[in-house]
């Protein structure tokens, strides 16, 4: 009996589940992740700077297969996301979880500052944002004590610096039912090196009666670093561990394939093993076309000290399967044929519409052309679907005819507004353009007079390859193979990630011209 049950458990959901698993967990534009438990489920959110909806919530069973369930920033008027850059907006969210309600609290960077969001259901709704105007800095997170009192830990500059990038890290008790932070605001760390920049990313645990401090020191590039420290008292002092940095790759050099290890969070599973997620970014030859991603460690406590990854002390690509019981997630159809009445929940859009650009009819995806473009800091008629693989293809068959060389529409590989790839159909052509740190230029044109054309975009690791046909079957290759620079990290692509999908403007001019979308398709192979 207890063989079949073994065999049972094991083959779970049509799927044997593996004795290993791999990282990262969240592949692609994933960065800054924070995660909590309740019972049996696991909830993670990420950063989503401009794109909307933002904040996407995460749910898993086994800490491996997540399934994106919801956005909690979704409804219009919640976070004013114009006029900001593609890295500004939602910086770090935390998610708790206290006496049946869910908390998220974040940043809107070059915004309103610090807010947070409850909701009984991960799923939602989301309450509106509760502002806590007097929260200066970023990263904010949440404690709740023995005592039910709750604690905001965060971020802030420092006026005067003892060194370069000298950060604080602060915390002040929050009266939830007053939703403002009330008592003595402490700084409680500046990181454990003496000259430790950017500590940031704050989060405290309460462990076996213990004050436990997760940071990340370093800033989130090569120099990423992931630090702890105790105290006895939630307002400290707080004294840093021994063995610090708890996690770091910043000492194996800058050819070590996965950089940028960091910005941390920890979660005990309820049979009381502990795991740690936190962003990495895995490095083609020194570029990063999927930007920060979620990874995932063990972590064992050894006298108080979270070991990460014992024995290792570094990422694992591969690790042992966590003993949670297998839990698959159906993946989102590849091929997204617009018949349903909504657009499905991995599509996003660059700031929150102004209004509703698109329709979807006869299973077409129909946008009607906006005058804004993409190179502004508004909402454009432009929606995309997070590319989560070094190796993929991206095609869409779009229906677009005008007389008006200033209307296009076609398909774009987006970073940011300095960073990014096009493949536009205008009035008589078909144009490939590159934008990279903010320079525009005109890859390749062929002229191209049809209504109907298909149009995609191949990327293998460092290579892009744009191509176009009249049917899927019959696709030619326009211009030179492109460099994934583009849309890599770098001094204007910062902090979000990629994105790919589609794309109509008029240029400035008002149109009442549409484009359709039949269908577009995303696979990915690795
Ligand atoms: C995040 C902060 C950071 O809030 O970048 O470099 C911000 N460090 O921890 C956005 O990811």
């Amino acid at each position: 009996m207890l063989l079949l049950a073994v065999v049972c458990f094991i083959h779970v959901n049509g799927q044997s589940a593996p004795t290993t698993i791999k990282n990262p967990v969240l592949p692609g534009f994933h960065p800054d992740p924070s995660i909590c438990r309740v019972n049996d489920d696991y909830y993670m959110v990420n950063s989503s700077f401009t794109w909307y909806p933002g904040l996407p919530v995460y749910h898993s069973k086994d800490l491996v297969n997540w399934k994106l369930v919801a956005h909690a920033l979704n409804r219009l008027g919640m976070v004013n996301f114009n006029g900001l850059t593609d890295n500004d907006g939602i910086w770090a969210p935390t998610i708790r979880y206290h006496n049946g309600l869910f908390y998220i609290i974040t940043t809107v960077w070059k915004g309103n500052g610090n807010f947070y969001i409850t909701a009984k259901d991960p799923g939602g709704p989301w309450s509106d944002p509760v502002w806590l105007k007097d929260a200066p800095g970023i990263d904010p997170s949440l404690l709740w004590d023995d005592d039910g009192k709750c604690y905001y830990s965060g971020t802030e500059g420092v006026s005067k610096k003892d060194w370069p990038s000298q950060v604080a890290i602060w915390v002040q008790e929050l009266d939830i039912e007053k939703k403002k932070l009330i008592g003595e605001r402490k700084i409680i760390s500046y990181g454990h090196a003496n000259n430790a920049q950017y500590a940031e990313g704050p989060h405290i645990y309460k462990i076996n009666g213990q004050y436990m401090l997760l940071m990340a020191e370093g800033g989130t590039n090569e120099y990423h670093a992931i630090t702890v420290h105790h105290s006895k008292n939630i307002l400290g002092p707080y004294i840093a561990d021994k063995i610090n940095p708890v996690l770091s790759h910043r000492h194996l050099g800058s050819q070590y394939p996965v950089q940028a290890v960091g910005h941390s969070d920890l979660v005990q599973t309820a049979n009381g093993d502990w795991y740690a997620v936190f962003l990495a970014k895995r490095m083609l030859a020194g570029y990063n076309p999927l930007a920060r991603e979620t990874f995932l460690a063990k972590v064992v406590f050894e006298n108080g000290t979270p070991i990460y990854n014992p024995g290792a002390g570094r990422v694992l690509m591969e690790l042992q399967r966590p003993n949670l019981p297998w839990t698959p997630v159906a993946p989102q159809p590849a091929k997204d044929e617009f018949n349903d009445n909504s657009l499905s929940i991995k599509w996003y859009y660059v700031r929150a519409p102004h209004n509703q650009i698109y329709t979807i009819q006869n299973g077409q995806l129909v946008i009607t052309l906006q005058p804004a473009v993409i190179d502004s800091l508004v909402n454009a008629a432009m929606l995309l679907q997070k590319t989560n693989h070094h190796i993929f293809t991206a095609t869409t068959k779009l229906s677009f005819k005008t007389n008006k060389a200033n209307e296009q529409a076609g398909l774009i590989l987006y970073r940011t507004s300095n960073g990014y790839y096009s493949l536009m159909k205008d009035n008589s052509n078909l144009v490939l353009t590159k934008v990279h740190l903010g320079k525009k230029t005109i890859v390749a044109s062929v002229s191209y007079t049809g209504t109907e054309v298909c149009l995609s975009v191949s990327v293998n690791k460092l290579d892009i390859d744009f191509s176009y046909g009249t049917s899927a079957g019959d696709m030619k290759k326009i211009g030179t193979t492109q460099h994934v620079d583009a849309i890599s990290d770098n001094k204007m692509n910062r902090f979000n990630g990629t994105g790919v999908g589609i794309y109509a403007t008029a240029n400035g001019l008002p149109s009442n011209t549409k484009a359709s979308f039949d269908w577009f398709e995303y696979n990915g192979d690795d």
